[in-house]
């Protein structure tokens, strides 16, 4: 593995690079800045996010973290966070390293997120960190989570451990963004997701609906539903398309790992869903939630209740209460919740300033028509002060179609 700074290329480092003060916080003065050893550790940070990364779906509702063991240059233990009640990411990568007969003693760590310090489904990462001898702990982001939050750092300086912070904490903010926001305010993530025409329809103006975009960026879609906890849609999409909402190969084959198939949420005031839908009715039908109004026909909800699970809500002008139901989702553990139309759907979710980020696919094409369905629909906004702005955006090429994903910036 090099360690030879000037092999590390790329965009991240050059930015980390730039707001080289603020990730130096916990590092000293500025003075004694060591360029060298910083670029070794943007290039070992890199390579533990990539590890991290590899828990893509998997870890909810627990981060997706990776480490590394450095020695002498040298990478000697790997590892990442598999599934919750799993071992942590730091304890695979001190495993790894004995695996191969190396003793981690006198070694770096470098981890995505500031290691656990208590008790939870597994023990404390601190403990291990200490007793395996490790000399220098560097790490990506602090932990979030109020149970651990800082006192990781403490812990390892009082066992006179080198600690340094923020290193490519950006990266990592971004990975975990769904479950930052999940392990403090216990609600979860919501994306709006929308593939539309590059004139913002998602339809014909008669109803007809097919994949607008081309396969690449419906692979992107697909990674993205498996990254999540759950993906809701109203009940007018299912009863257009009659979807199945599970991350599937274009052949229909799910995504890995069926095992954890996301939660299907159907938004259903008035229990419509027909008890032959896609949702209701196949094999994946133990991740079906259905969120009918406290208003609902009593038959229909018993009948649907025999085949999915079914919760019944308050409602909020006639519709479900959205706040409840982000609220209910989040007890439940679920840290993120990928909105899929339909537009009215979607425009429930922003209106309310409930949405934290959109994806927005645009395909080259241009369907027309004035009363053809759009991405986003609702009552819109009445004057300029009530228009959504978004932040933190990013425009990318997928194929032929544009992709957009960006936070809202309420
Ligand atoms: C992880 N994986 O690699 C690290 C985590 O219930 P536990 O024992 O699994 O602890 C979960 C907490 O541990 C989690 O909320 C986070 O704050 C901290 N660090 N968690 O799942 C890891 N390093
Ligand atoms: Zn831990």
């Amino acid at each position: 593995m090099a360690t030879n700074p000037s092999a590390i290329k790329g965009r991240e480092q050059t930015d980390d690079l730039r707001r080289l003060p603020k990730s130096l916080e916990t590092a000293g003065h500025i003075e004694n800045f060591d360029a060298r050893q910083h670029a070794c550790d943007v290039h070992w940070m890199r390579l533990a996010l990539g590890l991290a990364r590899k828990g893509w779906g998997r870890t909810s509702p627990n981060p997706m973290v990776g480490a590394v063991l450095v020695k002498a240059g040298k990478l000697i233990g790997k590892g990442w966070h598999k599934r919750a009640g799993q071992p942590h990411a730091e304890i695979e990568a001190l495993c790894d390293a004995e695996s191969k007969g190396i003793s981690p003693e006198g070694s770096m760590l470098y981890v995505t997120l500031e290691p656990c310090s208590t008790h939870g489904r597994t023990p404390p990462c601190t403990d291990a960190i200490i007793a395996a001898g490790i000399k220098r702990v560097v790490m990506a982001t602090v932990d979030p989570n109020p149970r651990h939050s800082g006192r990781g750092i403490d812990l390892l300086r009082h066992a006179s451990i080198e600690v340094i912070t923020g290193c490519l904490a950006h990266s990592a903010e971004r990975l975990n963004e769904s479950w930052n926001h999940w392990i403090l305010h216990r609600t979860p993530w919501v994306i709006v997701k929308a593939a539309m025409t590059l004139d913002g329809k998602i339809a014909t103006v008669n109803g007809e609906s097919k994949w607008i975009t081309g396969p690449l960026a419906r692979a992107y879609s697909m990674r993205i539903r498996r990254g999540v906890d759950a993906v809701l849609v109203g009940i007018n999409t299912v009863l257009a398309d009659n979807p199945s909402l599970t991350p599937h190969h274009p052949d229909g084959t799910i995504l890995p790992p069926a095992s954890r198939l996301p939660k299907r949420v159907v938004l259903d005031t008035h229990a419509r869903t027909p008890l032959s839908a896609r949702l209701v009715s196949d094999d994946h039908r133990d991740s079906t939630l259905i969120v009918v109004g406290e208003n609902a026909p009593h038959r229909r909800v018993e009948s649907l209740s025999r085949q999915v699970t079914v919760w019944s809500a308050p409602l909020q002008n006639g519709r479900i209460d959205l706040h409840w139901l982000l609220n209910r989702l989040g007890e439940e553990e679920i840290t993120s919740v990928l909105v899929e139309g339909g537009g009215e759907v979607n425009a429930s979710f922003l209106a309310n300033k409930l949405a934290h980020r959109v994806v927005f696919l645009y395909a080259p094409r241009i369907l027309g028509g004035r009363d053809a369905p759009k991405s986003v629909a609702g009552l819109g906004a009445g004057n300029w002060h009530e228009v959504l702005k978004l932040t933190a955006v990013k425009w990318r090429r997928i194929g032929p179609d544009l992709l957009l994903s960006a936070r809202l910036a309420y």
